[in-house]
């Protein structure tokens, strides 16, 4: 039965196939660890001071799905997928089988922390952080490191032709995706009524962006599961690339979407306005 101990720690005994595909299962006491790692031992710590028989990070773990269908020989048998690899347990009952899956799922999303400092990406601060442009030169991929005076001055983005700041409608910290290189920054966000920007930080007024998104090219935005690790998390759709955005909360993530696709279609209407006067 999935409890929780003295220090608030999700436990229990559960059973685990030692060899994936093995049908051989062996009981052991299983552990959600305060700092985000699944940890399991031949029985439970706290009775004789043991080591982990194993330990999972719950940052790696990619899905925790039922597959009672798959192995019917063993009923509430689970699989946690951890880089590629599946390590299968079985519970005692629906219920139980059901909790842990729940618990497993909740610790594995990556929450983006509200710190507007930390660069999600790689674990380090906004001051020993740098900027870079991809180029691709001679077929390779070449990265230049920009100056805070290049970030100020230049952009790299091939729609900011005409560098303008409007008043801003609506303005945050988010985590986005690179477009090649598939990694993820902490940015600064801001919409206003011709377009979507972001910036290295919050000192955005008078600075270039990054980059910068014509409204106009904008199709939706609209909340996403492709990436199942991440939380409140959204696609901002254009012309020319899928932007995935994540939040810091639920809330947030709803505002942007809504703010954005009510940015979008005044933005229409009032261009057909225009063009039919
Ligand atoms: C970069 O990775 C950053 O993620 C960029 O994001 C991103 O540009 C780049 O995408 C990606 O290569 P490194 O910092 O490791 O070089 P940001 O511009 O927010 O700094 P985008 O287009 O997402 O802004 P590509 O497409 O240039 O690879």
């Amino acid at each position: 039965m999935l409890s929780w101990d003295g220090e608030g720690r999700p436990c229990g005994y559960l059973e685990y196939e030692e060899k994936e595909n093995s049908g051989h299962f062996v009981e052991i006491f299983v552990r959600l660890e305060k700092d985000k790692k699944l940890a399991y031992y031949t029985e439970d710590p706290k009775k004789s001071h043991i080591n982990p028989l194993g330990v999972i990070p719950t940052q790696y773990i990619s899905q925790v799905n039922d597959v009672s269908k798959q192995r019917p020989k063993f009923p509430y048998c689970f699989a946690v997928t951890v880089a590629g690899k599946r390590h299968f347990f079985k519970s005692q009952s629906k219920e139980e089988e059901e909790e842990w899956i729940k618990l497993l799922t909740d610790a594995s999303k990556i929450t983006v922390p509200k710190s507007a400092t930390f660069d999600e990406a790689r674990g380090r601060s906004f001051s020993d952080s740098q900027a870079y442009k991809t180029e691709i030169v001679g077929g390779a991929i070449q990265k230049t490191v920009m100056s805070e005076d290049d970030l100020s001055s230049t952009s790299s983005d091939e729609d900011d032709k005409n560098f303008h700041q409007k008043e801003s409608i609506h303005q945050g910290y988010c985590v986005k995706q690179g477009g090649v290189v598939k990694n993820w920054k902490r940015r600064f966000f801001v919409l206003d009524e011709d377009r979507i920007s972001y910036y290295k930080n919050e000192k955005w007024q008078g600075k270039r962006p990054i980059k910068s998104i014509d409204i106009l090219n904008v199709k939706e935005a609209k909340q996403t599961e492709r990436y199942k690790d991440r939380d409140n998390l959204f696609e901002l759709v254009t012309r020319n690339r899928t932007f995935y955005v994540q939040c810091d909360t639920c809330e947030d993530m709803y505002s942007w979407i809504a703010i954005i696709n009510k940015t979008v279609s005044s933005k229409h209407q009032k261009k057909s306005r225009s063009s039919s006067q």
